[in-house]
């Protein structure tokens, strides 16, 4: 075999470093495609252990058909495109059991009601019941073509009505206000204008849904902060009353925020005497 047949020593180095070159490359290309996939791949699968844990804190007996019953509603369709209804058949696989005279409905108050509630065992919320519970603080969208459930990349509140997301807390609202009885109270937010705001879940589901045969009062507790902007003759509450079903009677009072903060931190304070 003639000399430089194969060329010389710098040759092989220079055909060596080549080969190193794109071994690093393809090597690289690989890595990335694994992280990218398991970052997908997470991104398509958190909401399942999160939803499981929490529906096993009740007593729900299968939690597995919760979720497969739950996923049914969005999986492989189009993000905009999930109506209220779809979530009726996990509507039905999670009753839960109304706590009369305890249920609490609230709008643009979430914070100083759920700190509340989580304080003294006196009220029920949507979010205390296994329904509310299992998907508070979540967000979750399914797309055409696929059996994934995404927690990223899902269409925002406002991006289009009928969404994963908002159809199912205007569904869920809905199951709740349904079976809402006795004594209701309603925690609205006296700092704003429109305390009962016509856009709100509140308003545009839940009052309509109240029963008449079940729903004895609506007690809105109007949280009031130093800068009071609304009382409780506000010109909203017209609309609520006009809503409301014929025979439940509304009464309105005007609590300050700290009033409440501190009943609710005061154990020796009765679920009634806060307000
Ligand atoms: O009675 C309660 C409870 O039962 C619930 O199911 O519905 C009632 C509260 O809904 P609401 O009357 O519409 O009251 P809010 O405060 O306007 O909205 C409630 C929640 O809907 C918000 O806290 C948002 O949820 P989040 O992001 O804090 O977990 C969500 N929401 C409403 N408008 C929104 C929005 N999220 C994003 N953009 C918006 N424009």
């Amino acid at each position: 075999m003639e000399q430089g047949e194969f060329g010389g020593p710098g040759k092989r180095r220079r055909r060596c470093s080549f080969i190193l070159g794109v071994l690093a490359v393809l090597l690289l290309i690989v890595i990335l495609a694994v992280v990218l996939g398991l970052t997908l791949r997470e991104d398509s699968n958190d909401l399942k252990p999160t939803f499981l844990n929490r529906c096993q804190q009740f007593q729900v007996k299968n939690c597995q058909h919760a979720w497969e019953v739950f996923q049914q509603a969005y999986v492989d369709k189009d993000p905009c495109n999930v109506s209220m209804e779809a979530y009726d058949p996990f509507i039905e696989a999670t009753s839960f059991t109304p706590s009369c005279n305890r249920m609490m409905f609230w709008s643009k108050t979430k914070d100083v009601v759920h700190e509340f509630t989580e304080k003294k065992e006196c009220f029920q919320t949507l979010e205390d019941t296994v329904l509310g519970s299992v998907l508070d603080g979540l967000t979750w969208c399914g797309k055409k073509g696929s059996s994934e459930t995404f927690t990223t990349g899902c269409p925002r509140w406002t991006d289009c009505i009928n969404n994963p997301v908002r159809s199912f807390w205007n569904r869920a609202s809905a199951a709740f206000a349904n079976v809402a009885c006795g004594n209701i109270t309603a925690m609205l937010n006296g700092s704003i204008a429109t305390p009962f705001d016509s856009s709100s879940i509140f308003a545009s589901i839940e009052v309509g849904n109240l029963k008449s045969d079940k729903v004895n009062n609506l007690n809105v507790v109007l949280v009031t902060q130093k800068n009071v902007v609304s009382n409780c003759t506000n010109q909203s509450f017209e609309n609520l009353k006009s809503k409301l079903a014929e025979g439940i009677k509304f009464n309105c009072k005007e609590v300050p925020e700290t009033q409440i903060q501190e009943c609710g931190s005061d154990p020796e304070k009765a679920c009634g005497s806060c307000w």
